[in-house]
């Protein structure tokens, strides 16, 4: 073989290689819609469990970083749905946070993903309200404010498009809390997304 056949044939395979690595990384058809949600609507509900009744206040606190959305995107794949929630700031160091992502499709179906993280669980845990046996996986990335959760489609039958809401609590005391925090998207947490359809 000449020096420049060699060059074609090892320029020919690089193609190759290069044509499979992009056929891995490049992800199968995904219909996603992205949104952002307000800043600084951060509301913190305080018990005050004194007498015989417990009284509830609820205010804004704008300045409270730790826990704010400020977008959420939902993709979904063929087989797969990924819900990804960018805080302001996500801190190793908090207290219980709890994520219920929402999904609604066909009407009237609705299911719900919880994410909880905590102390000693920083990982933390994520169930399928419906299904505890669904395969849900998430990632908890402290350093990018981000939460990551996928599901899998087949375990909401592969609905042909889907709507999403979420809601976050972060309080002290798992069992009693005293307060939490809380927000909400889109808007105050009662409405839903657009839809997203199915890759
Ligand atoms: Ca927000």
């Amino acid at each position: 073989m000449t020096t420049r056949a060699r060059n074609s044939a090892a320029v020919a395979a690089l193609g190759i290689v290069l044509a499979l690595v992009g056929a891995v990384l490049t992800p199968a058809h995904a219909d996603t819609g992205a949104w952002p949600d307000r800043t600084g609507d951060v509301r913190r509900t305080t018990f005050d469990g004194s007498g015989d009744t417990t009284t509830q206040t609820t205010s804004l606190v704008p300045k409270r970083k730790q826990g704010d959305l400020r977008s959420y995107r939902v993709s979904y794949a063929p087989e797969r749905i990924r819900m990804t929630l960018g805080f302001r700031d996500l801190r190793r160091k908090a207290g219980h946070v709890w994520v219920v992502a929402g999904l609604r499709w066909g009407g009237d179906r609705f299911d719900e993903v919880t994410l909880e993280t905590g102390p000693g669980n920083r990982r933390g845990r994520s169930l399928l309200e419906s299904d505890p046996t669904c395969a849900v996986q998430h990632r908890v990335d402290y350093g990018r404010n981000r939460m990551t959760i996928v599901l899998p489609a087949r375990c909401l039958e592969r609905p042909d498009r889907l709507r999403f809401r979420v809601s976050v609590h972060e309080t002290d005391d798992r069992e009693d809390p005293s307060y939490f925090f809380k927000d909400t998207a889109p808007g105050a947490g009662k409405r839903w997304s657009p839809h997203v359809d199915r890759g």
